[in-house]
């Protein structure tokens, strides 16, 4: 842990914890897993934070993905202002919404869109109306995916839970859920010749980035469409996190698999809270009010989140996802020199632009793997990077994410940062 505690963060930390559980509202950014006080952000520029002590980093968790062009680019912040002048929330259509899923529908293979405020309504939602469009119950999961907090994807999932080592969340019973290791189309296979007729779904994501960063391994996608397909479950590709950060397209423009449903997130709502769930229109016309399945929301398609998300996704250009493309090879290739200078056993593990880097020489294709990894030599590697100002997301299962937005003062300040840290890795 870091040898210079920033006092603001923690009187700050100290106040949360007395009316907020564990200090945040979300478990991951409490550096439970990493220990030390989690940093208080005062305001992100660019490729910047600047924590509440008056601190600097790179940031190389960009809100968890969703910021592709870094921390408030001016074209997203006038586009929230004037969105914001006419009014914040109506309860009543409006003509974002339909710019927004327009947007959606002409970048990937859904016909219909509804928009909802985060990936858990998003995953939650398509689970429901894969429920009732299938007649079905039982839900196909992954082990080490995260698709939420949505009950029945809360075991055996990664993110938060891979962090706190929590084998599944207590209060979900997961009955209806089968986990299978993530990868394993032969294991997804024998699952459906025995209980085919009662999978409603299977749900993946596209790439994983919940237990670091792991690709799915080639025709598996494909496989688990085609077994859908077969058995007459729906084959849901949750892209919250790689939507529209890997491509254009999101995965689905790198790997087009013929899947029935998918969901989107984070880069959609531009650093505000917007989600969508999508796919053929038959299927989602099952939606009330077009149909039977309920889902609603009082803030579903709000004006300023899709004003942000439209000036988010118009501002990302093919010349914006080479540059994403290029800056992450870039970070990985710093990352891996310097802890392989270090002597330190170590996987870069990529798909599209998301990477992390899992502390192990041996090969990670599943959740299994991923745990293999030393998380105390990731532990000093953090804060030594902390340190030096590079904030890295606090838990060796996250995935790593950059922005156009990193310049070459920031890579300077990672390249400088590195050897240091591994360093530290390689003393633990
Ligand atoms: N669970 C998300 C990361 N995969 C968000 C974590 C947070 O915002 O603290």
């Amino acid at each position: 842990m870091s040898d210079s505690e920033p006092p603001a963060s923690q009187a700050l930390y100290a106040r949360a914890r007395a009316v907020t559980p564990g200090g945040v509202n979300s478990p991951v950014r409490a550096f439970r897993a990493v220990g030390g006080t989690p940093r208080f952000i005062a305001a992100g520029q660019g490729c910047w934070l600047t924590d509440v002590d008056g601190r600097r980093y790179v940031d190389l968790v960009c809100s968890w993905g969703p910021l592709i062009h870094g921390h408030a680019h001016p074209v997203v912040v006038a586009a929230l202002a004037e969105a914001a002048a006419k009014g914040t929330s109506f309860g009543a259509p409006t003509p974002g919404e339909v710019e927004l899923a327009e947007e959606l529908v002409a970048r990937t293979a859904v016909e219909q869109v509804r928009l909802v405020n985060s990936g858990t309504e998003a995953t939650m939602s398509a689970l429901r109306l894969a429920r009732g469009y299938t007649g079905r119950t039982t839900i196909v999961k992954f082990a080490g995916c995260y698709h939420g907090h949505v009950d029945a994807l809360l075991v055996a999932a990664g993110s938060g839970v891979a962090t706190l080592a929590l084998p599944d969340s207590p209060g979900v019973t997961g009955t209806d859920t089968i986990v299978l290791p993530y990868n394993d189309l032969a294991a997804a296979q024998a699952v459906f010749a025995e209980r085919g007729d009662q999978i409603a779904a299977v749900i993946t994501e596209a790439a994983a980035g919940n237990m670091g960063v792991i690709a799915p391994r080639p025709g598996f996608n494909a496989g688990l469409a085609a077994l859908c397909r077969r058995y007459g479950a729906l084959f849901i590709v949750d892209e919250v996190m790689t939507g529209f950060r890997v491509g254009r397209s999101g995965w689905y423009g790198l790997e087009p698999v013929d899947a029935d449903l998918w969901t989107f997130g984070k880069v959609m709502g531009g650093g505000l809270p917007a989600a969508a769930f999508g796919g053929r229109a038959e299927i989602m016309e099952r939606l009330a009010p077009a149909g039977p399945v309920y889902q609603a929301g009082t803030l579903s398609g709000n004006p300023l989140a899709c004003a942000a998300g439209l000036a988010s996704l118009r501002l990302a250009t093919p010349e914006a996802y080479a540059t994403l493309d290029a800056t992450a090879a870039t970070v990985g290739k710093l990352a891996t020199g310097a802890l392989s200078a270090a002597g330190v056993p170590h996987r870069l593990s990529t798909a599209g632009n998301m990477f992390s880097v899992f502390f192990t020489d041996a090969p990670v294709t599943d959740y299994l793997g991923a745990q293999t990894q030393d998380v105390a030599a990731f532990r000093a590697f953090f804060h030594a990077m902390l340190d030096r100002g590079v904030y890295l997301p606090p838990s060796a299962y996250e995935a790593w994410f950059v922005s156009t937005a990193i310049d070459d003062a920031a890579l300077e300040r990672i390249a400088a940062a590195l050897p240091e840290a591994a360093k530290a890795a390689a003393r633990v």
